[in-house]
């Protein structure tokens, strides 16, 4: 078979001097980074739906793209034909990862047996490839959003039989992806939410979200499938308000439905800002409560209110979210998944490489930098100075639990005033994180 994307060759690494735009300035491989090699720390992911199946259309106009591999047509040839050009692109990229939706990768049918018997027959397609090239899995999900019978949901819909159709359906994604030897299963809540609270039983939806989910736990163990589960926050888009709202909101979601020691978070970037918060402020909240998963690297616009999935390059946002994933001990089953599709208007085949090859790089540069702060310490001892009161004296009877209002309020008023207050040196920690990048 023709390649899918000729003349353009294996990406290597010519260091931060080359004016190659195919090639990497930052990501080097197999260098080092705190006794790891930068693709076991970064392990980066191709997402199946941006690069292979969005065709960059907006409500305003038709698909831009150019994919020559690609006949345009819904046929399970065609699903086959995208398979090749995936893997290729992975290895001229270097990637060794990938995600997708059940239904990116194979038609539906005429019934769900159909459509189950099509992903089987592209599924042979994938591991054939993957065995012989080593691009693996990362995560897979199922895709409960696309088909109009989940206009109101799945999991949560009023219409009990598309919530059956749910359940079997991710049955079958998840049995894909153990067949594929998938590190994880993704949750991310499609239509779990709402937009008119006049026609919506709140709480029976959120009841019913949390039964799927724990069906889901049990099923992954009838199976054995061995991977994380991960809840991928997004507050709104495409309902107005999403149950997954934030990470925050997900954690008392699985504590109340007694989810935590099986779910860990997918983060996205661009899902935090549309719930108001950094990025960061995500990763840290999941690092805190032991809940830390993966991440899906891309960026928002801060001037538009919806999900723009772009390509990640601000390196001190990377750098601070870097530093979130080294303190949670790195990656193990998760990594970095290029939830991002190139702008409309970068067309052709080869921006699909020069969006990787920016993303890549601007990780790679975020995670040494990162490793350089944890190895001169003086964030970090800045931080753990500022909370020296909680050391001994009445800050530790606090802290351990020896302390209550009746000691506390003794302690006060024979005290009087408290400690006077130090400042908390934000534009010198802003100066210091500035003096790195
Ligand atoms: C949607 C989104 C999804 C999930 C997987 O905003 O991020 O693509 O990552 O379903
Ligand atoms: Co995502």
């Amino acid at each position: 078979m023709a390649e899918a994307f000729a003349g353009i060759p294996k990406i290597e690494y010519e260091g931060p001097k080359s004016k190659n735009p195919l090639a990497f300035k930052h990501y080097n491989a197999e260098e080092l980074v705190e006794g790891k090699t930068m693709a076991d720390h970064l392990r980066f992911s191709v997402a199946f739906w941006h690069c292979f199946r969005n065709r960059c259309q907006d409500p305003f106009g038709a698909p831009t793209r150019l994919m020559p591999w690609d006949d345009g047509t819904e046929s399970l040839d065609n699903s086959k034909n995208r398979i090749p050009a995936l893997f290729e692109f992975c290895e001229k990229l270097g990637v060794k990862y990938f995600c997708f939706h059940d239904r990116d990768i194979a038609p539906e049918g005429d019934s769900l047996k159909e459509t189950n018997k099509n992903l089987d027959e592209v599924v042979k397609v994938v591991k054939d490839h993957s065995e012989k090239t080593g691009t693996t899995l990362l995560w897979g999900t199922a895709c409960l959003f696309a088909n109009p019978r989940f206009m109101h949901g799945a999991a949560t819909s009023p219409n009990a039989d598309v919530f059956a159709y749910a359940a079997a359906q991710v049955a079958k994604a998840m049995e894909v992806t153990q067949t594929l030897g998938g590190q994880g299963f993704t949750f991310w809540g499609g239509r779990e939410g709402y937009k008119s609270l006049l026609n919506t039983d709140m709480g029976r939806e959120l009841d019913h979200l949390g039964a799927f989910l724990n069906m889901a736990v049990d099923f992954k163990k009838d199976i054995s499938f061995d991977g994380p589960f991960y809840i991928e926050p997004k507050p709104k888009e495409p309902t107005k308000h999403q149950y997954d709202f934030d990470v925050e909101a997900c954690f008392a979601f699985l504590q109340k439905y007694g989810l935590t020691e099986h779910f860990r978070f997918n983060i996205e970037a661009n899902h935090a800002t549309l719930a108001g918060h950094d990025f960061v402020h995500e990763l840290r909240f999941a690092r805190e409560v032991g809940l830390f998963g993966s991440v899906d690297a891309n960026r928002g616009d801060l001037m538009l209110g919806w999900d723009t999935d772009q390509f990640p390059n601000d390196v001190s946002e990377c750098t601070l979210a870097m530093l979130e994933v080294l303190e949670a001990g790195g990656f193990t089953t998760g990594g970095l998944n290029f939830d991002c599709h190139v702008h409309r208007e970068s067309f052709e085949p080869v921006d699909l490489f020069h969006a990787h090859i920016g993303g890549m790089d601007t990780f790679a540069k975020a995670l040494k930098i990162a490793a350089d702060i944890r190895a001169d310490g003086d964030l970090a001892n800045f931080v753990k100075a500022r909370y020296a009161s909680y050391d001994g004296g009445i800050g530790a009877d606090i802290e351990s639990g020896k302390a209550d209002f009746k000691s506390l309020r003794k302690y006060a008023e024979d005290k009087g005033e408290p400690a006077a207050n130090e400042s908390g040196r934000v534009e010198m920690l802003e100066n210091l994180l500035n003096s790195y990048l």
